[in-house]
């Protein structure tokens, strides 16, 4: 039955005050809890590491995404012990160390909290490790997707440290998480005092058990890694506590072969998704728009521009409106594809003035010893068949 012919039926029930229901035809039912149509089908690609147990990635397919937000069901995860199942009635929130007054919260006290919500990226500093090494996945859900963008809701940090009263000489948060190995991360005070959030809420809903329920840090542009999911305790101190894993994971190794400590903001970095490996353009050119993503830990994107020939000349995209600081940023550019052979790429320029560079200018800095932060320039080829690589 069409649709038009099932509204008109339905409202002549309606007028004649018929109760009987009309059986469903699309196939679809209702439901408590919604669910996205049979008909669609991008899913997160999974890599579980077998070395010690729920240890594990899971990607976003970014060339299937629209617009800027990350569905809670599609958002990367980063596990290093597993996803933990816990009550929120059992949770509570421990705050010690260097305060006046030592404070436990409840969920539901934070929740009680006056609460912000914001829109931001969400990066592991992993992300591209292939890329950086010169073997690139041939997708952009496999060099890119430990990367997504949700609104988030909770309470400032800051309200919470005010409230237990900071003592002199606390300089450091140490954040801990309640799955099974206890992962830890010290964060500067500055930054706990700026903008960093205790959140509840993603996308308008709990956060999901994979991104840290009941509660989790968000520390807005830092790597993914510091964001503590699962949130359980803050030990203010004077000094940082670098756990084991924290110093071998999470330190860039520098061309001198130094490894530089504290590398915790996402430097700017775009990707086109669309078109993007593994796609396939129809023969003979014609017009396409060129889409992506774009980010920066630092503030806003100011700029992004497109290349189809290979970097030697580049236009200036689109920006679609809201620019938030430290969310994705969704670009567009017209492109009117000749049919020949094309190489696509995107660069972007953050409010401090950085450029993102290509992969040689960030190889003459930062070197290639280190696999993590990785943010230079991603080129797509497009050959004469339509067919879109990574090389
Ligand atoms: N407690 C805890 N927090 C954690 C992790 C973890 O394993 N345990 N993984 C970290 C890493 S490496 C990243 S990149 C992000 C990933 O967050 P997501 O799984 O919500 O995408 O969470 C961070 N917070
Ligand atoms: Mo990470």
């Amino acid at each position: 039955m069409s649709s038009r012919r099932r509204f008109l039926t339905a409202g002549a029930a309606a007028l004649t005050g018929c109760q009987n229901e009309e059986p469903s035809t699309s196939g679809a039912h209702m439901r408590a809890y919604g669910e996205r149509s049979p008909h669609e089908k991008p899913v997160r690609v999974i890599r579980e590491l077998t070395a010690s147990k729920g240890t594990g990635s899971s990607r976003t397919p970014l060339h299937e995404i629209y617009g800027i937000i990350t569905p809670s069901a599609l958002h990367y995860e980063r596990h290093h012990s597993g996803v933990p199942d816990i009550d929120p009635a059992q949770h509570t929130l421990l705050i010690h160390g260097l305060v006046e007054k030592p404070l436990v919260f409840s969920v539901d006290a934070i929740r009680a909290r006056p609460a912000v919500s914001r829109v931001y990226f969400l990066e592991c500093s992993g992300n591209s490790v292939g890329d950086n090494r010169g073997a690139p996945f041939p997708d952009v859900q496999g060099s890119m997707g430990l990367l997504s963008c949700s609104e988030w809701t909770g309470a400032s940090l800051r309200s919470l440290l005010e409230e237990a009263g900071l003592k002199p000489g606390a300089k450091w948060v140490i954040a801990e998480g309640a799955d099974n190995g206890r992962m830890a991360r010290s964060i500067p005070l500055e930054k706990c005092l700026e903008d960093t959030l205790v959140v509840y809420g993603q996308n308008g809903e709990a956060l999901r058990p994979e991104q840290g329920y009941p509660l989790r840090l968000i520390v807005p542009g830092w790597e993914g890694n510091i964001n503590v999911k699962w949130l359980h305790r803050l030990h203010v101190a004077a000094e940082p506590a670098m756990s084991v894993k924290e110093t071998a994971f999470y330190t860039e190794l520098m061309p001198d072969g130094k490894a530089q400590m504290f590398t915790y903001v996402m430097e700017a970095r775009s990707v086109i998704t669309r078109p993007s490996g593994g796609m396939k353009l129809p023969v003979g050119g014609g017009i396409h728009e060129v889409t992506g993503l774009a980010w920066t830990g630092k503030g806003s994107i100011r700029r992004v521009e497109v290349s189809t020939d290979g970097g030697k000349t580049y236009h200036d995209a689109e920006l679609q409106q809201p620019v938030l600081p430290q969310a994705l940023v969704r670009f567009r550019y017209r492109w009117q594809w000749d049919g020949q052979e094309a190489v696509l790429q995107s660069r972007c320029t953050d409010e401090t003035g950085y450029l993102q560079p290509t992969h040689a200018e960030y190889a003459a800095v930062r070197g290639l010893n280190s696999g993590y932060h990785y943010n230079a320039i991603k080129p797509w080829f497009v050959r004469a068949d339509g067919s879109v690589k990574h090389v």
